[in-house]
């Protein structure tokens, strides 16, 4: 099967289960795991934040990060395709209370005039507007960067207004690579970021929470409370350690899969989104329909939309693959 779905089923190379197999580990809730130690430090270090904090998903780690940001009744803003939003089964109620406050977007980016004009001022009809999230690269928006411009002036509107600032970057590690802008400097004006190491860069668990040290303590406690609190986790540590030092660079290669897929599908007269980084976006007639049929030639996307297709590549798809993608698509349109 050619597994199209998402980023997030890459299976840990040899060289990734070796290093994991090497991982020397202790207890993580006593802070006693070397390898964990070491990938908070590391993580910390990349984003040009004071701590990290390892959490078993990104979308713990986005919702550890609102619990620390707000009190329950307070207003998050964020785009409308927002993931906390659309796939984080209503946690952001469920575990903080809040309000979402989806604004619309263009390929999941926020114009800071829009995010200025949501803030609504002190008034006692007016729940809290106590932060800002910001997801780099947008998943629902193509997997497009922002653009450097937007993301400071988003935060620099949202701090003006006394909100907090934070930024899903599961795919952060995307961005950094088609844009050539580094993580550090994408993260600035957000007070935390949280990263994945489960999708591109192909390790099998695990998402850092990265940002200040007194904040990062809190999400400690936090994600104990929810259950989060692994133990010899140093294993997981250990590919995700690999993963920041072997997987980056090589994004590329994902990114230029995913401009060949289009560029194929587009031959076949489809109108496929530009795929900036490593997702590819397509309007089909019937979304489930073509979904099946597709399966029944060994290619596996998700259906996103009544008429809308999500194709991702990863680590584990190479040029035939893509090729044998596109020629699924040719069969499946009767070509
Ligand atoms: N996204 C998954 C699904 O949940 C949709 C995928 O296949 O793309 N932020 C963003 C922007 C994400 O795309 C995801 C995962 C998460 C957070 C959550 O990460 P996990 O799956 O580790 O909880």
């Amino acid at each position: 099967m050619i597994d199209l779905r998402s980023d997030t089923v890459t299976r840990p190379t040899a060289a990734m289960r070796q290093a994991m197999f090497a991982a020397e580990v202790g207890d993580d809730v006593y802070g006693e795991d070397p390898t964990v130690n070491r990938l908070e430090a590391v993580a910390a270090e990349r984003l040009g934040k004071e701590a990290a904090l390892f959490l078993p998903s990104g979308t713990m780690a986005n919702q550890v990060a609102i619990r620390c940001h707000t009190q329950p009744g307070d207003e998050v803003i964020l785009e409308a395709g927002a993931h906390p939003f659309h796939y984080e089964a209503g946690a952001a109620a469920m575990i903080s209370g809040v309000l979402l406050r989806l604004l619309p977007g263009v390929d999941g980016a926020l114009d800071p005039a829009q995010v200025q004009a949501a803030f609504r001022g002190p008034d006692v009809h007016v729940a809290p507007q106590t932060l800002v999230c910001v997801e780099d690269t947008s998943n629902r928006g193509g997997g497009t960067p922002w653009s450097l411009a937007a993301l400071d002036q988003v935060a620099a509107v949202a701090h003006a207004a006394g909100a907090a600032t934070h930024m899903d970057g599961a795919r952060l590690w995307n961005a950094v690579v088609a844009t050539g802008v580094p993580a550090d400097r994408r993260a600035r004006g957000y007070d935390t970021v949280a990263f994945c190491l489960s999708k591109g860069l192909g390790a099998p668990v695990g998402s850092l929470l990265c940002g200040p040290a007194a904040l990062i303590g809190r999400a400690r406690r936090v994600r104990k409370a929810l259950g989060g609190g692994m133990r010899q986790a140093g294993f997981l540590a250990a590919a995700g350690l690999y993963a920041l030092d072997h997987h980056v660079e090589r994004l590329a290669l994902d990114h230029a899969r995913a401009a060949d897929l289009a560029a194929g599908l587009r031959g076949l007269g489809l109108a496929p989104s530009p795929a900036p980084t490593n997702m590819v976006y397509v309007e089909v007639e019937d979304a489930p329909a073509t979904v099946e049929a597709l399966r029944a030639r060994g290619v596996l996307c998700n259906a996103v939309g009544p008429s809308r297709l999500r194709l991702v590549t990863h680590l584990d798809i190479d040029d035939e693959d893509v090729a044998a993608a596109v020629d699924a698509f040719r069969q499946v349109r009767g070509g």
